[in-house]
């Protein structure tokens, strides 16, 4: 169906593959990794302990004035008289990140367990969380994670979780099915690093343009709260236009083997993170010139 991306709205299909039926088989779930990029897992985490943290984290927001006044909470209606604008990139708030509800799942036995079982040892996660509150009209550009956080191991997954449903029209994370194979782009925008490199991030403002140079095809599905998507770091992705009147809960947090170097941006208390790209006065390569530079 015609779903909307910030800068297009294109053919979008809705089925991607889930792998409950193979959770107890980690060489079947590594296959599946490597074949597809991503492992969709409905029914991870409890229920009532996604909600749990959805809860404290809408109370945060309350406060802050972003809630529908008058609107009951767990509905999560955006404020269309709050000052700011809300987004994508609104994420890594402490206020909101060391909440013990929302550190329970996403540091919790049933997702850590799965890492053990998936990497076959001791997992660990970054500390850097990013939390999203996704307001309408938000959305997220096309890009490989890998470039955001790829100076320690490359055997590095991202855990997409929603605190709460997530229907299509909520801007729901998106993939581009294929893209873990697109040699001559892993190779060179694959290769870059945000903040070594000063480009501008994402890869792309055209789901379109991109498919028809690289092939593959883009895919999402609705979630329910409990669900997960894990992908490679080399699984191309964006976010989907929040048509909806809501604001979309969602985190996405980093695992790995604990035996192996980590991105040390996004450990500590205080994690560094990105230290020059997006800081002030750096100087960001154009888009079509990083691009052009890459000869993709
Ligand atoms: O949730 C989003 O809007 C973007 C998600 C993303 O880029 C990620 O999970 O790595
Ligand atoms: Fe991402």
């Amino acid at each position: 169906m015609k779903l909307p991306f910030l800068e297009q709205e294109i053919d979008v299909r809705t089925d991607l593959r889930e792998s409950n039926d193979i959770l107890d088989n980690p060489l079947a779930l590594k296959e599946r990794m490597h074949e597809d990029g991503y492992l969709l897992i409905r029914d991870l985490h409890a229920k009532d302990e996604v909600l749990a943290a959805r809860k404290v984290i809408l109370e945060k927001l309350d406060g802050k004035g972003m809630l529908l006044p008058d609107a009951p909470l767990m509905d999560g209606i955006f404020n269309p008289d709050y000052p700011e604008p809300t987004s994508t990139g609104s994420m890594g708030n402490k206020q909101l990140t060391k909440l013990p509800e929302f550190q329970a799942v996403v540091e919790g036995k049933p997702v850590m367990g799965f890492f053990k079982e998936f990497l076959g040892g001791e997992a660990r996660t970054f500390d850097f969380k990013w939390l999203r509150t996704a307001g309408p009209g938000s959305g997220s550009h096309i890009h490989y994670d890998i470039v955001f956080m790829g100076r320690g191991t490359q055997d590095l997954y991202s855990c997409w979780t929603p605190f709460g449903d997530v229907s299509l029209d909520m801007g729901p994370i998106v993939f581009c099915l294929g893209s873990n194979r697109f040699d001559k782009v892993r190779k060179t925008y694959g290769q870059s690093d945000v903040d070594r490199d000063l480009i501008e991030g994402h890869f792309s403002h055209k789901p379109l343009d991109v498919i028809e140079k690289f092939g593959g095809y883009w895919a999402t599905t609705s979630f329910s709260a409990g669900d997960v998507i894990i992908f490679s770091m080399f699984l191309m992705h964006a976010s989907l236009v929040n048509t909806s009147d809501k604001i979309r809960i969602t985190a996405d947090t980093r695992y790995q083997l604990a035996s192996e170097p980590i991105d040390e941006r996004w450990i500590g208390e205080n994690p560094k993170g990105h230290y020059s790209w997006k800081q002030k006065d750096a100087k960001i390569e154009p888009l079509e010139e990083s691009r052009r530079r890459w000869g993709v």
